[in-house]
């Protein structure tokens, strides 16, 4: 019956936009995407063209997050509207083991589970075709049951590269044999980014007629850092000499690696051109946590697996000709729950508040109708240790709270006076840390969020380093 009306409401709004074609989504989301990777958030090493004419067509945020520090939790995010401490999804999939650390890690999920109507579900049933390319990981590992938790179980129609790995694992790695379902392998030496591009590509010139989403979740720019040759001793070359001034990363491989990614842009972008699609299609580039060395973050503090900026700011570009101003930029803090119902707007369907329900449409902004949000807040929840010790967070305004949970010691920082997080003001300002602190526990017991608890197994000595140990078994 729910369904139902829902069906007989997406059809009255279809009527109020008549005439006007619902526009096509390319939702590009890379791994491990440093805050600092792109010319135009201040990158001279790498290149970008393409992506930067993607932001000198469309709208820059320079507050843009997600929602965790590692994959999985981001990912579920963006596809669910909800908070991964509401989802229960914390962590990336496996997660690191510390049985002896000060702290229990609660018992939290490892998959995506179907009781949810995620994004790609949602524009499926309002008529898209929907196809996803590249990383997954949204599934436990080492389970048979594959059909069950790929894309096409959660919505989409074509899976291309998506399975439980969260990073590429075939012989080859970024290099072919990929071993991953729905890819051809090509040929000896073929590029994974490139492989990819061609599928999406592939699809795209299937879709002149009916809406589409392609969602191309890229795999790069994850380890293990690996390039065409060609871009790699370009790269080189270009570091001999090369005047290091804002400690950019200059690793040839991974300048490599984002040019490949840049080159796919522009392919895409080129594609939806040639196509004359371009004018009705929404862009959005993004990425799931912050890049994987300090290098990579434009000076934000840590990186991702931390628990600061460096960890979850992410660079946003989203473009859609005649309603987004080119060239624009946007200050205002949003976060990854929030494309759902963006995109939901975006195509004149009503929202489903009770799936995104963590997530507000961004419309306002990118039409330029609004400076801010009525949302205020932000939080973060990682009952886990990686290479932050367990904590959680709270972005108000400018202010960030950050509560380590072992010690329940805080750390506070005016954003905008000390973008860095240089000077923890919890002690200067106990009133306001204790503020948001009580606010940061209301929202943790309002949306569910599991706690961590003492560990009986603790033991100072052997909980200090990593635990696992090496498998012996061949692989
Ligand atoms: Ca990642």
């Amino acid at each position: 019956m729910k369904s139902f009306l829902f069906f007989v409401t997406a059809l009255f709004q279809c009527a109020l936009v008549a005439g006007e074609k619902k526009p096509n989504f390319v939702f590009l989301l890379v791994d491990d995407l440093g805050w600092g990777d792109f010319g135009c958030y201040g990158a001279t090493f790498y290149e970008t063209p393409h992506i930067d004419k993607l932001a000198k067509d469309g709208m820059l945020f320079t507050n843009a997050y997600s929602a965790c520090t590692v994959c999985s939790p981001s990912r579920a995010a963006i596809l669910s509207g909800r908070y991964p401490a509401r989802l229960h999804l914390t962590d990336w999939i496996t997660g690191h083991k510390r049985p002896f650390a000060k702290l229990a890690v609660p018992d939290w999920k490892t998959k995506i589970d179907h009781e949810r109507v995620l994004m790609p579900e949602a524009l499926k049933e309002a008529g898209y075709a929907t196809a996803f390319f590249g990383k997954w990981h949204l599934m436990p590992i080492g389970k048979p049951d594959f059909k069950e938790h790929y894309p096409t179980a959660h919505g989409f129609d074509v899976n291309v590269g998506g399975r439980e790995w969260g990073q590429p694992k075939g012989r080859g790695k970024y290099f072919s044999p990929f071993g991953m379902p729905g890819l051809d392998d090509g040929r000896k030496g073929d590029f994974l980014t490139d492989k990819l591009t061609d599928a999406a590509v592939g699809f795209l010139e299937e879709k002149k007629d009916e809406p589409f989403l392609l969602y191309f979740s890229y795999y790069t720019v994850h380890g293990p850092i690996m390039a065409p040759s060609d871009l790699v001793k370009k790269y080189q070359e270009k570091a001999e000499g090369f005047e290091n001034r804002r400690n950019e990363n200059v690793n040839p491989k991974r300048a490599g690696m984002i040019e490949a990614l840049d080159n796919s842009v522009g392919r895409i972008l080129a594609k939806l051109e040639e196509m004359g699609v371009a004018e009705n299609t929404v862009i959005v580039l993004t990425g799931d946590n912050g890049g994987d060395s300090d290098n990579t973050t434009s000076g934000l503090r840590d990186f991702k697996g931390f628990s600061h900026e460096g960890a979850v700011r992410e660079p946003l570009i989203a473009k859609w000709p005649r309603r987004i101003q080119g060239g624009t930029t946007c200050d205002e803090p949003v976060i990854g729950m929030d494309f759902y119902p963006t995109f939901l707007e975006m195509a004149g369907l009503p929202a489903r508040k009770d799936e995104h329900i963590d997530g507000v449409s961004i419309l306002p902004l990118l039409k330029g109708q609004a400076k801010q949000l009525s949302r205020k807040k932000l939080y973060w929840h990682y009952p886990h240790y990686h290479r932050t010790k367990p904590y959680g967070a709270i972005r108000d305004g400018d202010w960030k709270l950050i509560e380590f949970f072992e010690e329940g010691n805080l750390e506070l920082f005016d954003l905008k006076k000390d973008p860095l997080e240089k000077k923890n003001l919890s002690e200067e300002m106990p009133e306001k840390a204790e503020e948001m602190l009580k606010e940061l526990e209301r929202w943790r017991k309002l949306v569910g969020a599991q706690m961590m608890t003492p560990n009986p197994n603790h033991d100072p000595e052997r909980g200090k380093g990593k635990q696992r140990k090496k498998k012996k078994t061949p692989k």
